[in-house]
C-alpha cells in the first residue's frame, strides 16, 4: 500500500515537468475553437492553441500560396505557424531548476531575404540565421540549449524582421524539449560525449538531422561536451537516416571552413597524447572527396575518406604533445561538398567516435632516453 502510494506521488512529480518531445501543441495540428484559417469558416483572430501570440503570428497550411504564388513550406504534417515582423509565440514549460535542456524546432524562410528567428529563454538569448538553405526542402530542424534557472522557463520564439513584405517571415513547426545528460568521462578518453551519443531531441521521422549552430559555451551545449565555434552550423546526425560509424548517432560537417566542432579536453602538460577518431560517408548520396581538418593543440592534419566498399567510415589519428591542462581538439570540412542528386543540399564528412589519450611513450621519457644517450657518449670521451 505505501509502496503504491510513493509509486503515485513520483509519477505525478515526474509528470509535471515536461517530458522529452514535442511540447504541447508543438506541431500546431491541435484545431483551435474557431477551427483553422485554412477551414474558411473561421472568424475573428487565430488561436492557437496551448500557445501565447504576440502581433502577427498566422496558423498556416500545406499547399497555401502567398500572394506572390510562392508555394508556403510546411515542415511536417498540416499546420505550422508563421511569424510577422516582430511577432512572436511563446509558453512556459516546466522544468528542473539547474539541468540543462535542448530545445528542437523546424524552420523554414518565406522569402529569399535575410530571415532570421529569435529563440529565447529569459534571459538566454540566440538568434538562429535562416539565410542558409542547408537542404533542396528548404526547412531543417534546429536545436538550441539553456540552463533553468527557475522550475519554469519560457520558451520564446521570434520574428527580429522587418521587412517591407508582410507575407514574408519565419515559419516554425515541430518544437520538442529534452533534458540533458552530461555523460561521464570515460577512464580511457579525455573527451566527453566523443560518441556523440549525447544530445538534442531528435524526430525518428525526420530524415534531415538536426542543424546545431553556434554555440561557445561549452557549458550549455545542445552537444553536450562541445561548442560549434562557426557561423554556420554542423548537422547532428541518426542511423535511423545516415551511415553513422559506432552507435546511433554522430556529426556531419556541412559546412566546409566555417562549421567548425570543439572541445578542450584535460591533459597534463609535456605528455604525448594520440587523437583519434571515426572519419566517414553518411551514404546521403555527398558527392567526393570528403576530407576532415583535425586540430589537436599545436598540430593540424587533414585526412581524406577513401571510399570502401565494406565500411563507411574509417580510422584517423594525430599525435601532439600537450603544451597545458587543457587542449583544444577540432574537427571543419576541408571542402564544401553537395549531395549529387540535387546538387545543392549541403552535406558533408561524418565524424564520430573521438577519443584522446596518452600515447605510448611520452615527452619525459623521451627526454631521460637522450640523457641517457648523452652520458653514454660522455663515458666514452672520457675512456677515450
Ligand atoms: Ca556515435
Amino acid at each position: 500500500m505505501g509502496f503504491r502510494f510513493y509509486a503515485h506521488i513520483c509519477s505525478f512529480t515526474s509528470s509535471s515537468l515536461a517530458e522529452d518531445g514535442l511540447v504541447a501543441n508543438g506541431d500546431f495540428e491541435t484545431r483551435p475553437s474557431n477551427g483553422f484559417p485554412s477551414d474558411s469558416i473561421s472568424v475573428g483572430p487565430t488561436e492557437i492553441p496551448s500557445w501565447r501570440t504576440k502581433g502577427t503570428v498566422e496558423l498556416v497550411s500545406a499547399g497555401e500560396k502567398v500572394s506572390g504564388g510562392m508555394l508556403l513550406i510546411v515542415p511536417r504534417g498540416t499546420h505550422a505557424v508563421r511569424l510577422g515582423n516582430d511577432a512572436e509565440i511563446s509558453k512556459e514549460v516546466p522544468v528542473e531548476k539547474g539541468s540543462t535542456y535542448a530545445i528542437t524546432f523546424s524552420a523554414a524562410r518565406t522569402c529569399a531575404q535575410l530571415e532570421s528567428l529569435n529563440v529565447s529563454v529569459p534571459p538566454a538569448s540566440q538568434t538562429v540565421d535562416l539565410q542558409t538553405l542547408y537542404n533542396v526542402q528548404g526547412w531543417d530542424p534546429y536545436s538550441i540549449s539553456f540552463e533553468a534557472d527557475e522550475d519554469k522557463a519560457r520558451l520564446v520564439f521570434r520574428n527580429p524582421g522587418m521587412e517591407d513584405d508582410p507575407e514574408c517571415g519565419p515559419i516554425i513547426d515541430d518544437i520538442a524539449i529534452k533534458k540533458l545528460v552530461t555523460p561521464d568521462t570515460p577512464k580511457d578518453n579525455a573527451v566527453v560525449n566523443g560518441d556523440f551519443e549525447f544530445g538534442p531531441w531528435m524526430f525518428q521521422n525526420v530524415s534531415l538531422g538536426v542543424l546545431l549552430p553556434t554555440n561557445l559555451d561549452e557549458e550549455t551545449s545542445p552537444l553536450p561536451g562541445w561548442m560549434i565555434e562557426s557561423n554556420r552550423a554542423v548537422r547532428y546526425i541518426d542511423s535511423n537516416h545516415y551511415a553513422v560509424p559506432e552507435g546511433k548517432r554522430a556529426i556531419e560537417l556541412v559546412s566546409g571552413k566555417e562549421g567548425i566542432i570543439s572541445q578542450m579536453v584535460e591533459t597534463t602538460p609535456n605528455k604525448l597524447y594520440s587523437l583519434t577518431f571515426s572519419l566517414g560517408h553518411a551514404r546521403d548520396k555527398c558527392k567526393e572527396p570528403l576530407a576532415v581538418m583535425a586540430f589537436a593543440g599545436d598540430q593540424a592534419q587533414n585526412f581524406h575518406y577513401t571510399p570502401d566498399s565494406n565500411s563507411t567510415f574509417q580510422v584517423a589519428s594525430v599525435n601532439f604533445t600537450a603544451k597545458a591542462d587543457r587542449t583544444r581538439i577540432a574537427f571543419y570540412s576541408v571542402y564544401y561538398n553537395t549531395r549529387t542528386d540535387d546538387m545543392s543540399s549541403l552535406c558533408g564528412p561524418v565524424v564520430d567516435d573521438v577519443h584522446v589519450w596518452f600515447s605510448g611513450s611520452d615527452g619525459t621519457e623521451v627526454r631521460i632516453l637522450l640523457g641517457l644517450g648523452l652520458a653514454f657518449w660522455a663515458y666514452l670521451l672520457v675512456l677515450v
